[in-house]
C-alpha cells in the first residue's frame, strides 16, 4: 500500500515497504545534456508481502531508456512506466535484479534537486525526494541499501569524481577521453543520502585520527582559486570530529570524509554519507570577505552535517514525519558543540533570539505545525524552524528533565539499539524512559501539539511566614487543525534572587514536582509554595530558557531591572532587559499610532548604559544586551492589528534617545575597544568587534558632532569584513553622508566575490526607507544579481521580505505584490526556493486591516495561478486557511 496520495501524506497511513532493495549498483555516465544512468537493484519481497504483489517505484520527471529483469528485457505487458512511476504488476516472488536505464539532462535541471550542474560541476541533492529524479526507486527513508557507484565523465570536464563511501578503483575508459571512479559505501543507507560530484575542483587536504586509531583522509573541494578560503572549515571539521567522540562517544566510520562547496544550492548543506555537499556560503571564509557571524555559521553548519553521520545517517528516520528525529537532535548537538567551543551563555542567547524571531512567528501563524507533523502535501515545506529549532528545544528539555547523566545514558541506548536502522520519535523517547524511568508520556505532547505555550505567573511574598508563592497557569493556543490542546510538561528552571543578587536559600517547595532547581509544571495550574525564604525574593524563572514558552509574569519593571543587573543567570539578565525594552516599545508604538509623543523609559536607558560600561561582563554579552528587540520581535509581542510603521517609529525613537543620552560615553567606549594585531575569528575578539559595532549603530543615530565621521572612518579603515559591513550598514541605514560612495567603494572592492556581493545586496534590501522597494527592483537587473542562484535571490528578495518590515509591509501593498510576483516567476524554475520565499507572508494575519487585506490579495493571486508547483500551492493554501 502506498502512503502517498493526491491529497497528501498521512502519518497514520504508514506501511512498511512491500519490497526491500538490498544493493544498488549504479553506473553513471555523465554528460551535460544526456547523462546515462544504469541502476541495478537487488530486490527482495518483504516477509509480509504476498507473492505477486505489484512493485511500484517512484520517479520524478524521468526518461526510461531500458529495463531488464534478471538480465532479460521486459515486454510492454510486464511493466507500466511514466515519468513519475514505474510499476511491475507481477514481479517474481524470489529475489531478483532489476536493471533500469534512464537518461537525464543535468543542464536543464533548474530545480537543483536530483542531478544538476553548478558552475559546470555535476552534483546531486537527493533529500528529501531527489533520488527519484535520477532513477526509479523505493525513494523512502526506511529502504536501506548498500551502494556501489561507478562514475564516468570526460577527463577534461571532470578530473575529480566523488561518491559516497570509500574509493575502490579508478581508471581510463580505453580509446576515449573519459575516465571513471568506483566508490563503495559499506553502510546501508536510504536513497536520500546518495551523492555524487564530478568537476574540475581543487582539493584542500586534511587528516584526522579517530579515538580508536582509524586514519581518515579529509578533503574539502572548491572551485580553483578558493583553496585559501577553506582553512576555517577544515579546522571546524576536525574540532567537530573530536567533540563528537568526547561528548557522545561517536567516532567516524569510513576512511575518507569529503566536503564539496557548490555555489548553487537550495539549502545550507547536506549530510550525504561520506560526501557532504555544502552551499559555498558555509565553507568559504577569509577575513576580507567573511564576517564573524559567517565564521560562526560555518563552524555550526560543518558540525551539524558531520554530526548527522550518527544522528541521521547511522540512525535514520522511518518516514519523513520523523524528520525532527534527525534534525532537532542534530541541531541540539551542533548548538552544544558551539557552546563548548565558544561562550555558552552567548550561544544560548543567540539561539533563543533565533527561535523567537523565526520559530515563534511560525508557531503563531497559519503555517504552524507540530514538531512531528501528521500530514503533509509537500515534505520540502517541512524543513522549518519548528522541526529544526523547536525540535532542538524539545531534546534540550529532555536533558533538563533527566539530568546530564541519564540523558547521556539515553543517547547511548539510542545509538546501541537503533544503529543501522530507520526509526521513530517514539523509539527515541523509549530510550530515555528506559535509561531513566522517567514518565515521558505527557512530555511527548511537545512532538504532537503545535503552538507556543504561554505560562502566566503571579507571585506573592508573605514576610511574616517567610513563604513565597508562585501561581502558575499554562495554556496552548489553537493552531491549524488543532483546536483543543492538552496541558504540557514544562520544565521551569528557577532561583529566588535576593537584594544583593545572590540566589536565596529556601527550605521546601510544594505544589509541583521539583528536581534540583527545575519545577516540572504539568497541570493547567500550580500553586507553588516555597518556605524558608528570609527576604523578599525576585523570582528568576525559566533560567537558560529552560522551555520554549512565552512567560507572562507580574514581575515589576523595577524587579526586572534588578534581574538585568544582578541575576546569576546571564541568560535571564539578557531576557530581563529585553522584557523591559519590549514593554517600553509596545507602549511607544501605541503612542506613535495615536500621534502622541513617545515617552522613553529613563530607567531602561540607564540600565543599558550600565551594561555597556560593565567591564566584568563578556563584550559579546554586552553587545547582545544593547541590541534592541527587532521590529519583527515587537510585532510578534503585539500579536494583532500591527502597524509596522508605528513599530519602527517607536524603535527608532528609543534608539535615537539612547544614542543622544549615552552618545558621549558610547563614543569613549567605542574608542577604547580597538583590537591590536591581525584579524582572528575567535569568540573573544569577535565579541569585542560585536560590542564596538553595536555601539557604532547608536553613534550613527546620535546626531552628535563627529559621530557620522566616526562611522565613515569605521568603514574606510576596516581591515576585515565584519567591521566593513557594520560601517556600510550604518551609513546606508542611517542615511549618513557618504553612504552612496561607500556602496560604490564596497562594490568595487568585492565585485568578483559573489558572497561578498550578497551582503551588499542585503544592506540595500533591508534599508527601512520608502525608496527601498524601487532599489531592490532595480537591483534585480544588476549584472551581479542572478535569478537562478538561490543565494543571490535570498540576499536580495528574501532579505527584503523577511528583513525589511516597513517596506515589505508597505501600506500600498507594493511590497507584497513585488514578492508575490517574484514567487510566481521563480516557481517555474525552482519551486522549493519559491515556496520558502512565499512563507515570508506567514504573519500576514497579525497586520492591521488595510495591510492585511493587501497581503491576502497578493496571496490569493499566487494561490489562484494555474499550474503552480505543489511546493508553492501548499504554502499559499495553508497561509490562506
Ligand atoms: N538535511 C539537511 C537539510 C537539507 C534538506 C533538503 C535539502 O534539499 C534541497 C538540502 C538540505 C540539513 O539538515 O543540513
Ligand atoms: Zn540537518
Amino acid at each position: 500500500m502506498r502512503t502517498e496520495t493526491a491529497g497528501g501524506v498521512r502519518l497514520e497511513d504508514y506501511q512498511p515497504a512491500p519490497y526491500t532493495i538490498d544493493r544498488v549498483d549504479l553506473n553513471i555516465r555523465l554528460a551535460p545534456k544526456a547523462t546515462r544512468v544504469s541502476a541495478r537493484l537487488a530486490i527482495r519481497r518483504g516477509d509480509n508481502t504476498a507473492p505477486g504483489t505489484a512493485l511500484v517505484l517512484d520517479g520524478d520527471d524521468l526518461k526510461l531508456t531500458g529495463l531488464l529483469l534478471d538480465g532479460s528485457a521486459l515486454t510492454f505487458q510486464d511493466y507500466e512506466a511514466s515519468p513519475n512511476r514505474l510499476e511491475i504488476p507481477a514481479p517474481p516472488s524470489e529475489p531478483f535484479v532489476l536493471e533500469i536505464s534512464t537518461e537525464l539532462d543535468p543542464d536543464a535541471n533548474t530545480k537543483l534537486m536530483g542531478l544538476y550542474r553548478s558552475q559546470g560541476t555535476y552534483c546531486t541533492q537527493c533529500e528529501a525526494q531527489g533520488f527519484r529524479r535520477i532513477t526509479y526507486f523505493l525513494d523512502r527513508p526506511d529502504v536501506l541499501a548498500v551502494y556501489s557507484t561507478r562514475i564516468e565523465a570526460r577527463k577534461g570536464e571532470a578530473p575529480v569524481l566523488l561518491g559516497n563511501g570509500n574509493l575502490i578503483e579508478t581508471g581510463d575508459v580505453a580509446g576515449t577521453d573519459r575516465h571513471f571512479a568506483i566508490w563503495h559505501d559499506p553502510h546501508p543507507k536510504p536513497s536520500y543520502l546518495f551523492a555524487l560530484v564530478a568537476g574540475d575542483l581543487a582539493r584542500v587536504p586534511g587528516e584526522f585520527t579517530t579515538a580508536s586509531g582509524r586514519e581518515v583522509e579529509l578533503g574539502i573541494y572548491v572551485e580553483h582559486g578558493n583553496e585559501d578560503q577553506c582553512g576555517w572549515a577544515m579546522d571546524s571539521l576536525k574540532r567537530s570530529m573530536r567533540w563528537d567522540e568526547k561528548a557522545f562517544g561517536r567516532e567516524y566510520d569510513l576512511d575518507v570524509f569529503n566536503i564539496v562547496a557548490v555555489s548553487d544550492f537550495n539549502m545550507g548543506a547536506m549530510e550525504n554519507k561520506g560526501l557532504n555537499i555544502f552551499n559555498d556560503k558555509y565553507i568559504l571564509a577569509d577575513p576580507d570577505t567573511a564576517t564573524d557571524q559567517d565564521y560562526a555559521n560555518i563552524e555550526a553548519v560543518i558540525a551539524h552535517e558531520y554530526f548527522h553521520n550518527w544522528t541521521g545517517n547511522r540512525i535514520t528516520c522511518r518516514d519523513w514525519f520523523q524528520l525532527c528525529l534527525k534534525e532537532g537532535l542534530t541541531v541540539f548537538r551542533d548548538q552544544e558543540f558551539s557552546a563548548d567551543e565558544r561562550s555558552r551563555p552567548v550561544k544560548r542567547i543567540s539561539d533563543v533570539r533565533l527561535l523567537k524571531s523565526h520559530q515563534f512567528p511560525e508557531d503563531a501563524g497559519p503555517l504552524a505545525h507540530p514538531v512531528r507533523p501528521r500530514f503533509y502535501q509537500e515534505i520540502n515545506n517541512f524543513y522549518t524552524a519548528t522541526v529544526y529549532e523547536k525540535g532542538a528545544e524539545v531534546v534540550r528539555m529532555i536533558k533538563t528533565l533527566l539530568g546530564e547523566q541519564a540523558f547521556r545514558a539515553g543517547m547511548d541506548l539510542f545509538f546501541e539499539r537503533h544503529d543501522g536502522g530507520a526509526t521513530t520519535v517514539e523509539a527515541f523517547l523509549d530510550c530515555f524512559r528506559d535509561a531513566s524511568n522517567e514518565d515521558l508520556d505527557q512530555f511527548a505532547l511537545w512532538y504532537e501539539q503545535a503552538g507556543t505555550p504561554t505560562i502566566t505567573v503571579k507571585s506573592d511574598y508573605d514576610s511574616k511566614a517567610k513563604v513565597f508563592t508562585l501561581s502558575f497557569s499554562q495554556s496552548v493556543p489553537p493552531t491549524p487543525r488543532q483546536a483543543d490542546k492538552k496541558p504540557m510538561t514544562i520544565p521551569v528552571r528557577f532561583a529566588l534572587v535576593g537584594e544583593d543578587g545572590s540566589d536565596l536559600a529556601y527550605e521546601t517547595v510544594s505544589g509541583v514536582e521539583v528536581k534540583g532547581d527545575v519545577l516540572k509544571l504539568q497541570a493547567p495550574e500550580h500553586k507553588v509554595t516555597i518556605s524558608g525564604v528570609n527576604e523578599r525574593p525576585i523570582p528568576s524563572l525559566l533560567r537558560g530558557f529552560s522551555a520554549p514558552v512565552i512567560l507572562e509574569s507580574d514581575i515589576s519593571e523595577e524587579d526586572y531591572l534588578h534581574l538585568a543587573a544582578r541575576d546569576g543567570d546571564p541568560f535571564n539578565r539578557w531576557q530581563a532587559l529585553q522584557t523591559v525594552a519590549l514593554s517600553s516599545l509596545t507602549a511607544g508604538m501605541e503612542a506613535a499610532r495615536d500621534g502622541a509623543a513617545i515617552e522613553v523609559d529613563g530607567l531602561l536607558v540607564h540600565a543599558l548604559g550600565t551594561v555597556a560600561e560593565d567591564e566584568s561582563l563578556d563584550p559579546a554579552f554586552r553587545a547582545l544586551a544593547l541590541q534592541l528587540p527587532a521590529e519583527a520581535d515587537i510585532a510578534r509581542e503585539i500579536g494583532s492589528d500591527v502597524d509596522p510603521d508605528a513599530v519602527a517609529a517607536a524603535r527608532n525613537h528609543l534608539r535615537r534617545t539612547i544614542a543622544r543620552e549615552k552618545g558621549a560615553s558610547f563614543a569613549r567606549l567605542y574608542e577604547s575597544l580597538e583590537i591590536d594585531g591581525p584579524y582572528s575569528p575567535d569568540a573573544a575578539s569577535a565579541g569585542v568587534r560585536a560590542l564596538r559595532n553595536t555601539l557604532l549603530e547608536y553613534l550613527a543615530h546620535s546626531g552628535a558632532d563627529g559621530d557620522a565621521e566616526r562611522v565613515r572612518d569605521h568603514f574606510a579603515k576596516a581591515d576585515n569584513m565584519t567591521d566593513r559591513l557594520a560601517g556600510l550598514t550604518q551609513l546606508v541605514h542611517a542615511r549618513l553622508e557618504g553612504a552612496e560612495d561607500a556602496l560604490a567603494a564596497y562594490y568595487e572592492r568585492h565585485s568578483t566575490h559573489p558572497l561578498a556581493i550578497d551582503k551588499w545586496l542585503t544592506v540595500q534590501a533591508t534599508d527601512g526607507h520608502p525608496e527601498a522597494l524601487e532599489k531592490v527592483r532595480a537591483l534585480t537587473a544588476h549584472p551581479a544579481f542572478s535569478f537562478a542562484n538561490p543565494n543571490r535571490l535570498r540576499a536580495l528578495v528574501g532579505a527584503f521580505a523577511t528583513g525589511n518590515q516597513t517596506q515589505f509591509n508597505r501600506a500600498d501593498g507594493a511590497g507584497f505584490d513585488f514578492v508575490a510576483d517574484t514567487v510566481l516567476a521563480l516557481d517555474e524554475k525552482n519551486p522549493q526556493v519559491a515556496a520558502r520565499l512565499l512563507s515570508a507572508f506567514r504573519s500576514w494575519r497579525a497586520l492591521e486591516a488595510t495591510r492585511r487585506k493587501l497581503a491576502e490579495n497578493a496571496l490569493r493571486r499566487v494561490a489562484e495561478k494555474a499550474d503552480l508547483s505543489r511546493d508553492v500551492k501548499d504554502i499559499a493554501e495553508r497561509s490562506l486557511q
